[in-house]
């Protein structure tokens, strides 16, 4: 099956953190694809992974970076489809570097951006499977379906803290 979400990273360094992104797509049942690919490096290669990956089917880019992270950015500015950010902790800043430079993109080329790392690299996962799920009844059920384990997940949680408190 084409991938329906095209993961772009922008080194090989960034694999470990985006591997939850493939990880929590696979969990909902979504085909993806992943490749490095940067914004500054391989600048024309990136935009023609774009265009071949749009050619094959690709609803959702997902694209991760460190430092200077323009590669959200750059994908958003060669495709129509929803571009998800995901800002990576690669330098001496934390990833406020990243962040900045994803989030803060010019009116009428939006790259909706999560959170820096791992938890931005799941999320933008959910994210595209909430996009998707606008036209899969199935997907949204599975959504519906881990939200629900998650709240149990954290009432137990919290039953535990009770417990142990009241001991
Ligand atoms: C960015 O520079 C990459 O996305 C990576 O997070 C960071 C460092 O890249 P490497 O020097 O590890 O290749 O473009």
């Amino acid at each position: 099956m084409n991938p329906l979400v095209t993961i772009l990273i922008g080194s090989d360094s960034d694999y470990e953190v985006m591997q939850t992104t493939v990880k929590t797509l696979a969990e909902y049942q979504i085909p993806c694809a992943i490749h490095i690919s940067s914004a500054h490096r391989t600048p024309q290669a990136t935009q023609d992974l774009v265009a071949q990956a749009e050619k094959n089917g690709c609803q959702i880019f997902i694209a991760a970076a460190g430092l200077s992270a323009h590669l959200a950015g750059v994908v958003a500015a060669h495709t129509t489809k929803p571009v998800i950010g995901v800002p990576l902790n690669s330098g001496s800043l934390q990833g406020l570097d990243s962040l900045l430079s994803t989030v803060n993109m010019p009116g009428g080329i939006p790259v909706a951006t999560v959170a820096i790392g791992k938890a931005g690299a799941k999320n933008a996962a959910i994210l595209a499977a909430q996009i998707l799920a606008l036209n899969d009844d199935n997907l949204a059920r599975r959504l519906q379906s881990a939200r629900e384990s998650q709240r149990q997940m954290i009432a137990e949680k919290n039953a535990n803290l009770q417990a142990a408190l009241s001991a």
